[in-house]
């Protein structure tokens, strides 16, 4: 084959950025919206570096204009974002407030008018508090409450949005937000970690139901995992038994349901400690597995680990993997490593193989799925020139590494159909406040003037021909 063909992509490829709704929106209570987990745990002291909050984010509730055209000018085909569930239900049930699909409906009229196709997550980990008040994610209830909750979106915009995802990385919302405490609502209890993510399998089954329901014919239903390539320190039986373990707790406590409508017998030895699994009721897996029109893969860093008694170099240094209290129910027996490597801003390994890895192996345990790299990106510390241009080239190399990753993939029969940069500007980076930038445009956080980096030129060259520019 030519040279120039094994560096295409597909004619057809998505060439996106993503965001979700608390780290950009801001205007967090105007029309009606009311706060949700992130609210409150934002504004609890400690809780997030510098006491930052999305009270303001990056303001796109307002400026979303402005985004769009950016998006446009940069060439961009795919947009994927999050829809805000306490500003379209306020309490988290009852009837939607107008106004606030409103907002959502400009936003994508204004995409559609620009050729940008819309990508709609329905969660992106931030529940009506009023939820939370009544068990949040532990409760059976708050399940059937999306599912309410993606009815609502999917009558509202199902005319104009194709392609939607119901849960956006429930690992996240599971095991930091209830396990280890990182991040909203901030609890530390093992069992209501695990309740928590077989109740948002259930959320997922019954929203993609309720989304067929409403959406018409041409709609696809999606779920975005945050699927860990885990890797053993050795070959040893006791490391590949550390490895299934977290495989197991990372990737089979979503995908075990989603797509094969089982969990793991593995993960349920594993956990027997913790929890009995007795609020899995008849049905429940069936209900979990739901017919998929794509999955969504979101990636950053690849885990290495071993068995406890192996020469582990501490918790995981992103700080989720570590603190007081573990986001891995049942895992005691395994210590996590810093995988070797140059790290980004978050101290996460550069690891375009793990990308590889990754998608091959969700192209063989869901044959003929259409795949999306829903997530990928990098934070580093970018500081403007003197004449405000702001030049990342590490980034650049991050993001040719790990295109470069995906189109070899493709070349190996992977049905991969778009890629997402996380994230299109920088902004509240959940427990790193405003700290880390991941953004391919900058965001200066005093006047909220925009400024795309020098990789958000690179990428839209990439967008424009199908081919990875040289990383300058
Ligand atoms: C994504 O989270 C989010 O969807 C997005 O909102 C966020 O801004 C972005 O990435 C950047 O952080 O071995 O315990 O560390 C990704 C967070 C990072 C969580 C890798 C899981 C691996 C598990 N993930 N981490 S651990």
């Amino acid at each position: 084959m030519p040279e120039s063909l094994t560096e295409s992509f597909p004619p057809a490829f998505l060439w996106g950025a993503a965001t979700s709704a608390y780290q950009i929106e801001g205007a967090v209570r105007e029309d009606g919206r009311t706060p949700s987990i992130w609210d409150t745990f934002s504004h609890t002291p400690g809780r997030t570096a510098g006491g930052d909050t999305g009270d303001i984010a990056v303001d796109h509730y307002h400026r979303y204009r402005d985004d769009v055209a950016l998006m446009a000018d940069l060439g961009l085909n795919a947009y994927r974002f999050s829809v805000s569930w306490s500003r379209v239900q306020p309490t988290g049930r009852g009837p939607a407030v107008q106004v606030g699909l409103d907002f959502y409906r400009r936003l994508v009229d204004e995409l559609l008018a620009k050729g940008i196709q819309p990508a709609l997550t329905l969660y992106h980990w931030d529940l009506p508090q009023e939820l939370e008040d009544a068990g949040g994610w532990p409760e059976r209830d708050t399940a059937f409450r999306f599912a309410e909750y993606a009815r609502i979106v999917g009558e509202a915009l199902g005319d104009r949005v194709d392609l939607w995802t119901t849960l956006n990385e429930p690992w996240c919302s599971a095991f930091l937000g209830y396990g280890s405490g990182v991040h909203a609502p901030g609890r530390t209890d093992p069992a209501a970690a695990l309740r928590a993510a077989h109740h948002l399998n259930l959320a997922h089954g019954l929203g993609a139901t309720a989304l067929r329901s409403v959406l018409p014919a041409r709609g696809r239903v999606a779920v975005s995992l945050n699927s860990s390539v885990v890797r053993p320190l050795s070959q040893g039986p006791a490391d590949l038994a550390a490895a299934r373990t977290i495989d197991d707790l990372a990737n089979g406590v979503f995908h075990g349901p989603i797509l094969h409508g089982a969990y793991p017998e593995t993960l349920l030895a594993a956990t027997a400690s913790v929890t009995d699994w007795s609020y899995v009721l008849d049905g429940d897996l069936a209900t979990a597995r739901q017919p998929l029109d794509a999955l969504g893969l979101n990636y950053y860093t690849p885990a290495l680990v071993s068995a406890a008694s192996g020469t582990a170099d501490g918790p995981r240094a992103d700080g989720h993997g570590g603190g007081d209290h573990s986001p891995w129910p049942g895992a005691e027996g395994v210590a996590f490593h810093q995988t070797p490597g140059e790290r980004t801003e978050m101290g996460w390994t550069i690891d375009p193989e793990g990308l590889y890895e990754l998608i091959m192996r969700y192209s063989a345990e869901a044959p003929g799925l259409p795949l999306y790299v829903t997530e990928n990106g990098a934070a580093y510390d970018d500081k403007p020139d003197p004449d405000g241009a702001v030049h990342d080239p590490e980034r650049i190399a991050y993001l040719h590494g790990h295109l470069s990753a995906v189109r070899r993939a493709i070349a190996d029969g992977a049905r991969v159909r778009g890629y997402y940069l996380w994230s299109l500007m920088d902004n509240f980076e959940w427990a790193y406040g405003y700290g880390k930038r991941f953004g391919a445009v900058y965001v200066d956080y005093t006047t909220l003037t925009r400024t795309p980096k020098s990789s958000a030129h690179w990428y839209a060259e990439a967008a424009r021909t199908g081919t990875l520019p040289r990383p300058a």
